[in-house]
């Protein structure tokens, strides 16, 4: 059997490469058995379709950020709350106490959940310099969740949610001026092809997780679902490793292109 698994990012991204090596690693323990096929960048489904498409079964598996799922549950913002969790540290302890009632949300939806892992903090993006609020008066906004459409607004600016696959076209066009994303993002996009400045605001550090489509869970026999569980488990903790080991690197990228790095 081929599980398609759609995920939104780069196929470079990091949260790409762990996904695909634990869809490898799935592959391989149950002999070919379930064939996990990894499809980054939104090529199988776009990033606004994912959720859904593994809910209805379109898709057996696939990767989303948490905190972009507020219109299916409010519980799902929790993930990327302003200033609430600002270091890999407080992300752990904020993943862990989230976790029990996110597993249990996605249980009533139809979903099992299989694991997260946390994007390096959040910056300001913009094209130009930003030195107060005032700067950010009549920016176009790229958000991703409803916290930064309401950031946006608050800061005067205005607000659009685009998916990371389209940044760079957005900005190229300029239907966007800022966002607030990570270096992971902006490195992935190539941004300083058309933004200049990076804040590192470090204002929270949202997930990605791995779901299942439960009817597709239950039919898996229980060997097969612990070789899911435990692949999903090393995924996780890879993931983490990676995401802190690559957060600087991806600054000095920022920077080495050219663009100017700021607190
Ligand atoms: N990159 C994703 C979500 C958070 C991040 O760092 C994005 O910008 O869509």
């Amino acid at each position: 059997e081929t599980w398609d698994m759609p995920m939104a990012y780069a196929a470079t991204n990091f949260h790409s490469e762990t996904a695909t090596a634990f869809a490898e690693a799935v592959t391989e323990r149950t002999g070919g058995e379930i064939e996990v096929v990894a499809h980054a960048g939104g090529s199988l489904y776009g990033g606004g379709e994912i959720f859904r498409a593994v809910r209805t079964g379109q898709a057996p598996i696939g990767e989303r950020l948490m905190s972009a799922l507020g219109n299916e549950d409010p519980l799902f913002e929790i993930d990327a709350l302003p200033f609430l969790a600002t270091s890999y540290e407080d992300a752990r302890k904020l993943y862990e106490a989230s976790r029990p009632a996110v597993e249990a949300k996605m249980d009533e939806m139809g979903l099992v959940f299989l694991y997260a892992v946390p994007w390096p903090p959040q910056g300001l993006y913009s094209k130009t310099a930003v030195e107060s609020a005032a700067d950010m008066e009549g920016q176009k906004f790229r958000a991703y969740n409803a916290a930064t459409s309401r950031l946006a607004e608050l800061m005067g600016a205005v607000p659009t949610q685009i998916e990371a696959a389209e940044i760079s076209q957005a900005f190229a066009t300029g239907v966007a001026t800022s966002m607030i994303s990570s270096g992971a993002t902006g490195y992935d996009r190539k941004i300083w092809e058309h933004v200049d400045y990076w804040y590192d605001v470090q204002a929270w550090l949202p997930k990605n997780m791995v779901f299942v489509n439960k009817e597709a869970w239950e039919g898996l026999d229980e060997a097969t679902r612990n070789i899911f569980l435990e692949e999903a488990a090393k995924a996780e903790q890879a993931g983490w490793d990676k995401s802190q080991e690559l957060a600087e690197w991806y600054k000095e990228q920022l920077s080495a292109e050219g663009m100017t790095v700021a607190p």
